[in-house]
């Protein structure tokens, strides 16, 4: 595991979000804004925004999941708090079945080069070399990524058979 970053080091970052309750398309912008307005976070790129059938229990809406690029000075705990504290703004609450349907998600997908495995944040996120509706809006944003541990997104991306992923709007 690579030490912390130093406090005040900026670290490239990608954050993965999701929702399929409550105007899903309007909860992903309100991410979107949200993350914005973080202090110690500059969203770079949002990626495309995507219509996907649900991974986990069948019987629940498609998610709208789409990808920002930002720039941090928060180390990677302090982020995740920032983003845990959006959801519950937008009306989160916990869910009684594992990956059941949410108002919103916000994964902390990759930070800088590094690997974090303890209590509570697991970094990169798990799973996304395994999910289109992850990949496809990473690739939006930064085909190039490397993924640490796991290799470049273009490449991981084309290892996934073609999915039911859906575009709905464009990239910024
Ligand atoms: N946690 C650990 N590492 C991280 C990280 N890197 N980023 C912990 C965010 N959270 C992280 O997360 C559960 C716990 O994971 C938290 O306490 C946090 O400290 P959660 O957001 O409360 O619950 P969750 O999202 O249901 O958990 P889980 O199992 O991580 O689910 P996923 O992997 O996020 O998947 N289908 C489609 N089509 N699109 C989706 O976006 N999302 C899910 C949820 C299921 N099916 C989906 C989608
Ligand atoms: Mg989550």
């Amino acid at each position: 595991m690579k030490p912390p970053a130093p406090p005040g080091c900026w670290q490239p970052a990608y954050i993965g979000v999701g929702s399929n309750l409550r105007d899903p398309l309007q909860q992903v912008q309100n991410a979107f804004e949200s993350l914005s307005a973080l202090p110690e976070v500059r969203v770079v790129r949002r990626s495309r925004l995507y219509r996907s059938p649900p991974m986990g229990p069948p019987d629940q809406p498609d998610y709208v999941n789409a990808v920002a690029a930002v720039l941090t000075r928060s180390p990677a705990r302090m982020l995740l708090e920032a983003l845990k504290s959006i959801e519950r703004a937008q009306g989160r609450e916990a869910e009684p079945v594992r990956w059941g349907p949410r108002i919103i998600d916000l994964d902390l997908l990759v930070y800088g080069l590094h690997h974090v495995d303890e209590a509570g944040l697991t970094v990169p996120h798990r799973g996304i070399a395994e999910r289109d509706f992850v990949l496809r809006p990473l690739a939006d944003v930064s085909p190039l990524l490397e993924v640490p541990g796991l290799g470049r997104v273009s490449t991981l991306l084309a290892r996934l058979p073609a999915g039911a992923l859906q575009v709905i709007d464009g990239a910024h």
